[in-house]
């Protein structure tokens, strides 16, 4: 079964936007095997923005994610990665399509709300660097046969 990284990101969190993340996921059908609300390191947010280190606006990324607590989640489920991009929309505001999380409730590309792994091998990458083993829960639903 296919596992994806989720994160809302300091401007949800601040913006009492978790319930409303969660709910998305969860009625799409997907199951929550791990959650926590976390308070990010620089060293960790390196580690987790190694890809865009040199960009222009890494300073400013690493900035905002360290600037307060941020919800880390993992979710499984068919082509979670996949949907759950499609399901949170394209970076900028401008260009995310209506309905997804970032044309909903955000404005600006630095405050877009929600990280989501961008492909099954960075969601590994991901997952490892947030959480251990033992905080990610394998457990059934009896509902799943009608997902
Ligand atoms: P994320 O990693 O947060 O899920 O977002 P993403 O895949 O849609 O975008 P990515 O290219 O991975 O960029 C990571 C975050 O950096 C900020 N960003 N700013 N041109 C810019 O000013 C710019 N480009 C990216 C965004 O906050 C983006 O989510
Ligand atoms: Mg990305």
């Amino acid at each position: 079964m296919e596992r994806t990284f989720l994160m809302v990101k300091p401007d949800g969190v601040q913006r009492g936007l978790i319930g409303e993340i969660v709910k998305r996921f969860e009625q799409k059908g997907f199951q929550l095997v791990g959650a926590k609300l976390i308070q990010v390191t620089a060293e960790l947010a390196e580690r987790h923005y190694e890809e865009h280190k040199g960009k222009d606006f890494y300073d400013r990324l690493v900035d905002f994610i360290t600037s307060g607590p941020v919800f880390a989640m993992v979710w499984e489920g068919d082509q979670v990665v996949a949907l759950s991009r499609a399901m949170i929309g394209k970076t900028s505001a401008l260009d995310a399509a209506p309905g997804t999380i970032r044309s909903d409730y955000a404005i600006h590309t630095n405050y877009n709300l929600i990280h989501g792994s961008d492909s099954p091998e960075s969601a590994q990458r991901e997952i490892a660097n947030f959480f251990a083993e033992h905080e990610l829960l394998n457990y059934s639903k009896v509902i799943s046969q009608w997902i």
